[in-house]
């Protein structure tokens, strides 16, 4: 049934026989024995002497009757053992069940953090907190129902009702190390766009606001899981507080911040993977498809420098200088239908099938000239007191017109395949960095409202307020 683990074998399942058959045979060895010595006595005797035919009749008798309780006694020991067996097996096989019940309740799952690899699965490989044996099913089985003992005599738990999560866990595929609670929900969102649209600033600033501000507001924990990313985002932000800018991002390296959120009153936590990558990716579609993460990404933040709207670049040539905001050059509709099409082979969907994702696309560098009145906080409420007959909320104003500004500028296209294929699309605005004077801090100006509703559409938990 399962592969074979570094852990004793339940006495029933394994011991148990052995046990069973040595005392069948010693059982029926003792028994013919005796039998056999009356026999030989008798033999001694004269088989029709008086006393060889008491000796005889003692053979036969020893020999029936002992047979017979011999029978009855194996009989009950073999009862008894399978009756043990049906119980254990019973046993692990509801516990199997149980604890699968909680996977799918608390809709438990985990992803690999190593790059080259991504897998996603439900339960990790596990390690022997004392002798460092590593259990590829650590579930329950014949091993053990509720506790196994690893061969090092450890007794090590075998769901996550009894603290399975908390041991050290391993990706099952590239042996990768998983960090923090293994007993928690996964969220993948994938930041995309094209080179230098600000993914890697909106990603740095708007976790850093989301463990800052939000989290606290709210009651919940939010940290990094690992040392490293708690290290690379700090390095990061201490760029952007001075005013810094950031490196660019490698090529093809998919990597991801992992947090943990835990909400108020909620045992079981939230893994959340942020993952970047550099916007060249989207140039060839085969590197794409090298990123198993995509196809088990929760959500999309698809990001857009409106300076790459070619209408809209021409109308402010005159009064910046493009340079300096780090224009971007590959046009966003090329990125989308890259994306989309890899996203489509990797699900198998036909023509006509959405993907069963939200997707937030997200205008930055609203602090080039002029788009603040466009699409910024003041065309919002504008347009909320104008349509207030149809436009309940500052989020569905601000999504609004940021759909009519793409519109007007010659992103239609770009608006129609996206609301086609995604479940939802909700259209935001941001500034990463919040200007564009090197040396003067940096702040992000509205970079937390994708990431919180991304969350809240893909966990109904996470509430806004
Ligand atoms: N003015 C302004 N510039 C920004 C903003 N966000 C990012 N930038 C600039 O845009 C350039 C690219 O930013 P990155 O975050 O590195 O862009 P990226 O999308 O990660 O780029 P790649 O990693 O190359 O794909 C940098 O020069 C940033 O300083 C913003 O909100 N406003
Ligand atoms: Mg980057
Ligand atoms: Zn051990
Ligand atoms: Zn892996």
């Amino acid at each position: 049934m399962a592969k074979e683990q570094p852990a004793k074998v339940s006495y029933f399942f394994g011991k148990g026989y052995t046990d069973l058959w040595n005392t069948i045979k010693e059982a029926w060895t003792r028994n013919l024995y005796s039998a056999k010595e009356q026999f030989m006595i008798a033999g001694e005797k004269g088989y029709f002497s008086m006393g060889g035919a008491i000796n005889l009749v003692a053979a036969i008798s020893i020999f029936i009757f002992g047979s017979l309780i011999t029978a009855f006694t194996t009989a009950v020991h073999i009862g008894i053992l399978f009756l043990f067996f049906a119980c254990v097996y019973i046993g692990f096989a509801f516990l199997w069940l149980v604890d699968r019940i909680y996977i799918m309740v608390n809709k438990i799952k985990n992803a690999c953090p190593n790059p080259d690899c991504q897998a996603s699965f439900l339960i990790p490989v596990y390690e022997c907190p004392n002798c460092g044996a590593k259990h590829t099913e650590l579930v329950p089985s014949k091993y053990g129902i509720l506790m196994r003992t690893c061969l090092c005599g450890t007794k090590l738990p075998t769901t996550f009702l009894n603290g399975r999560g908390k041991l050290k866990a391993y990706c099952p595929v590239c042996d990768t190390q998983l960090s923090g609670d293994t007993a928690s929900r996964q969220y993948a969102f994938p930041v995309i766009g094209g080179p230098s649209v600000g993914k890697t600033c909106y990603i740095n600033m708007a976790i850093d606001q989301m463990m800052n501000e939000v989290a606290p507001a709210r009651g919940w924990e939010m940290k990094f899981i690992t040392d490293a990313d708690q290290k690379d985002h700090a390095l990061a932000m201490k760029s952007l507080k001075q005013g810094v800018r950031l490196m660019k991002t490698e090529l093809n390296a998919l990597t991801a911040y992992q947090m943990m959120l835990t909400l108020q009153n909620e045992k079981i936590g939230r893994r959340i993977y942020v993952y970047d990558i550099s916007g060249e990716m989207f140039s060839s579609s085969s590197d794409f498809q090298n990123n198993q993460a995509y196809s088990y990404a929760d959500g999309f933040i698809f990001i857009i420098d409106p300076l790459t709207l070619n209408q809209f670049a021409m109308e402010v040539e005159d009064k910046i200088d493009l340079n300096a905001y780090g224009a971007s050059a590959k046009d966003f509709d090329d990125i989308l239908n890259i994306m989309l099409i890899n996203l489509e082979k990797m699900f198998n969907l036909k023509d006509k099938d959405t993907l069963k994702r939200n997707l937030a696309v997200v205008i930055n560098k609203v602090d080039v000239p002029t788009l603040e009145e466009r699409i910024g906080e003041t065309a919002a409420q504008q347009y909320l007191a104008e349509h207030a007959d149809t436009c309940k909320s500052y989020m569905d104003a601000r999504d609004a017109v940021c759909r009519d500004f793409l519109m007007e500028y010659g992103a239609g296209n770009f608006v129609r395949t996206a609301e086609a294929k995604f479940k939802a699309v909700r259209y935001f605005t941001c500034s990463a960095l919040g200007h564009n004077h090197e040396g003067q801090p940096y702040e992000g100006k509205n970079v937390v409202d994708p990431m919180l509703w991304l969350l809240q559409q893909t966990d109904s938990s996470i509430k806004a307020e």
